[in-house]
């Protein structure tokens, strides 16, 4: 019934290796899958109800329809290397995965592993070091070190043919390569000046620069907005008034230009009414003018505040009103820039 379903982080490197192979195999958000953009700050109720790990990628394939799983029952995949091999599974007309020979996929098991392992520990210590309490010019150095011991061992593979597996690219290929070029992020002169990584240097480049990379970095596979889950409620605000409520500690706007006083209730949305009402009351506005306030019902109700779904003039449509109170700061997940 249900396409699948995938949450994903534009940047997340472990989403981005997850794109790279739905894309691969012939995947479009839209038409074979929906993609649930997540702020990872603000996780949605659907994906920490179906991930047990919570984190980006995942992977939901429905409940029924899609050939997956006809007992109604989801499968849900939580790790970014399983969805990778779900899709080629599926379909792989370049050839990353199947028809690879067992040493092959074995190697790119174990080349996954080293990334996500050892790799990814020191990438994360080197890239955001005060973070993790590495800033220290040793210890962000001492990180560096470990990690370009790893990389010139990926570099020497890659002298025999220019990808990891030899001639021709692979799985492996693609899902180290967000690691990788996170990692010269960092650095970009001091990665680029490495003498003893001239092949993978070579080869960051060309996967950089590459169709597969840069479809999976913009719409439809990277959105813009957070998607905008229906068990959360919203609130259209300029954005100067909502930075106001940050610095004063209360919001207290019913709708724009009408105060909680002047109106008696604070104008919300439900998910699908987020987009037409904000064209139509903030539509000649700006980007970056307008917040699309997400707000947890749940958090509502413990500040004692009462959400009342009632008829709008002119729209023939309920609308949630919040009574009882300006609109706590507790309670507002996430501010997301509105764009037209
Ligand atoms: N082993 C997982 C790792 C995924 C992961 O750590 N994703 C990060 C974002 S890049 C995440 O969701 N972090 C949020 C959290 O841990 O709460 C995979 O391969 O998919």
């Amino acid at each position: 019934m249900h396409p699948p379903v995938l949450y994903s982080f534009r940047r997340c490197p472990f989403a981005i290796r997850a794109r790279l192979a739905l894309a691969a195999s012939g995947l479009q958000p839209g038409a074979d899958l929906e993609l649930r953009e997540v702020a990872l700050k603000a996780k949605p109720p659907e994906l920490l109800a179906t991930s047990s790990n919570a984190t980006v990628p995942a992977l939901v394939l429905g409940a029924a329809g899609d050939g997956n799983a006809g007992d109604g029952q989801p499968i849900v995949l939580t790790e970014s290397l399983a969805v990778m091999q779900w899709a080629l599974e599926r379909q792989d007309p370049r050839g990353w995965w199947q028809d690879r020979s067992a040493a092959e996929h074995q190697a790119i098991h174990a080349l996954v592993a080293q990334n996500d392992g050892p790799f990814k520990h020191h990438l994360d210590r080197f890239k955001y070091a005060s973070r993790y309490g590495t800033a220290g010019v040793s210890e962000r150095h001492k990180h560096r070190q470990a990690a370009l011991v790893i990389l010139r061992g990926w570099n020497q593979r890659l002298l025999h043919g220019g990808w990891l597996l030899g001639g021709q690219p692979s799985l492996a290929d693609w899902a180290l390569l967000p690691f990788v070029r996170q990692f010269r992020l960092a650095d970009p002169s001091g990665f680029d000046a490495e003498p003893m990584l001239v092949a993978l240097q070579a080869w960051l480049q060309r996967l950089s620069a590459s169709a597969e990379l840069r479809a999976v970095l913009e719409p439809p596979w990277a959105a813009r907005w957070p998607w905008r889950s229906p068990g959360w409620l919203y609130h259209l605000a300029l954005a100067r008034d909502w930075q106001a409520a940050r610095a004063e500690g209360a919001y207290c706007h019913a709708t724009r230009g009408r105060t909680l006083g002047e109106v008696g209730f604070i104008h919300l949305s439900d998910a699908h009414q987020v987009e037409p009402t904000a064209r139509r009351f903030y539509g000649d506005l700006q980007s970056g003018e307008v917040v699309v306030l997400h707000l947890e019902p749940d958090r509502l109700a413990a500040a004692g505040l009462d959400v009342r779904h009632e008829p709008a003039p002119d729209s023939g449509e309920l609308f949630p009103h919040l009574y009882g109170g300006a609109l706590p700061l507790s309670a507002v997940l996430l501010a997301a820039p509105w764009q037209r």
